[in-house]
């Protein structure tokens, strides 16, 4: 699973990976501050199923703090995006490549209107603009992608009888679309089999598959700073367009984060509230600005995990699902619910298998539903919290 962070220069995208990942990356207040690409560890988060089972859990990886699970996801964070990327302005879109592994897309914007497009100061910028031209950019990137070898499709289609799918297909495997995504965007856009297509079509084809492929949802960023108008003005955009979109602010969260990595604070990720461990440790300025972020907390969370959760469970409706090997719930080395796996929306039995070890699957006999004891067959749709045990011959 990997996040692509995007969004203009200066809207707080670093911020927002440092405070999800704890990397250590570059923060400023000038556009263009990253200009290759980061990625590092975050997590999502969800309700444990150790709570269920009256357990203590002792994951792999990631970690469980108050019956909250949190499973490691990768996050990208690059450089900013600026109208006309794509003919080669700012930075250009040559790192959008960057992109072509993500499953899912967090737009960030500057909520308070204090940065124009570019990323330099200004007043009263309207930020759904900013949300307008990075989604046009990210199309017009495929596009070009697309446009490229057209020419050369179109031969494969006539010649190789190819069919449109498979040729599609063949063209963007190296942005991780599948062959179900492409079908449904030929089908949601109407393109059809016949080889001539107007630019038109093909512009309408790529914004379907973008959406499908790429799915993004807006993080409207620095609400501590921001007038009630641009974030309902922000709130009512989203809708119209039907994107999802949470508020919060990426600063917040990275002065929690740090402060309870220093062992300042106890903090769960996307709670909103934290407790001091130490008040004699803190000097003055660390205890002013607690007690202003416990203000904010006190109106909003900070909504850096919301939204990434939101990201994998609301857009991309993945599933967490925990294999064990007894109905102990453990592994071979007696860890209580060790994994918790992130596991597409329709993904089966076998498809855990195979996400364990490939031996697994080619072994598969059959699946343990550890609650019920029921057999499943290697086509079970995997529920969300479902406790798998696999059989093999
Ligand atoms: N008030 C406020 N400022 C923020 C928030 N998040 C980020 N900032 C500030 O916004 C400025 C830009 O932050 P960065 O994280 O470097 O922005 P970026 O989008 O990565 O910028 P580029 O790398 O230049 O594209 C910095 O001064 C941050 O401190 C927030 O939630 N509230
Ligand atoms: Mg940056």
């Amino acid at each position: 699973m990997l996040i692509g962070i995007v969004g203009k220069p200066n809207a707080g995208k670093s911020t927002f990976f440092k405070a999800a990942t704890l990397a250590d990356v570059e923060i400023a207040n000038y556009a263009f501050t990253t200009i290759k690409a980061n990625q590092a560890i975050g997590y999502v988060s969800t309700d444990c199923v150790e709570a269920e089972f009256n357990v203590r859990c002792r994951p792999r990886h990631g970690f469980c703090i108050n019956a909250k699970r949190f499973i490691p996801v990768k996050l990208i964070d690059v450089a900013g995006l600026v109208p006309k990327a794509h003919e080669g302005r700012g930075l250009g879109n040559k790192f959008l490549d960057d992109l072509r592994q993500a499953d899912v897309l967090i737009l960030i914007v500057d909520t308070s209107g204090t940065t124009d497009e570019e990323g330099k100061p200004t007043t009263n910028y309207d930020v759904c603009n900013d949300v307008r031209f990075i989604i046009d950019e990210l199309n017009a990137w495929m596009l070009q992608l697309l446009k490229k070898d057209w020419l050369m499709l179109k031969r494969k289609i006539k010649i190789e009888h190819i069919s449109l799918v498979d040729a599609l297909a063949e063209k963007f495997s190296g942005l991780k679309i599948t062959h179900e995504q492409i079908k449904k965007a030929i089908a949601k856009a109407g393109l059809s089999e016949t080889p001539d297509r107007s630019d038109e079509q093909l512009e309408n084809f790529v914004c379907c598959l973008r959406s499908i492929a790429k799915p993004i949802i807006v993080f409207g960023n620095k609400i501590d700073i921001a007038s009630k108008q641009n974030i309902t003005k922000l709130e009512q955009f989203c809708q119209q367009q039907g994107l999802s979109v949470v508020f919060g602010s990426a600063e917040i969260e990275l002065a929690l984060r740090e402060a309870a990595h220093h062992g300042l604070i106890k903090y769960v990720p996307g709670s909103s509230t934290f407790e001091i461990f130490a008040r004699e440790k803190l000097n003055e300025k660390q205890r002013q600005a607690l007690s202003k972020i416990k203000m904010f907390l006190q109106e909003h969370p900070t909504g850096v995990q919301e939204v990434i959760n939101k990201a994998v469970f609301g857009l991309l409706k993945y599933k967490v699902v925990y294999p064990v090997e007894n109905e102990k719930l453990t592994d071979k080395d007696g860890n209580v619910l060790p994994d918790a796996l992130l596991m597409p929306e329709h993904a089966t039995a076998l498809d855990l298998a195979e996400a364990i070890h490939s031996d697994l699957a080619k072994n598969f006999v059959a699946a343990i539903d550890v609650r019920t004891g029921k057999r499943l067959s290697k086509d079970y749709v995997l529920k969300h919290n479902d406790v798998i045990r696999i059989v093999t011959s």
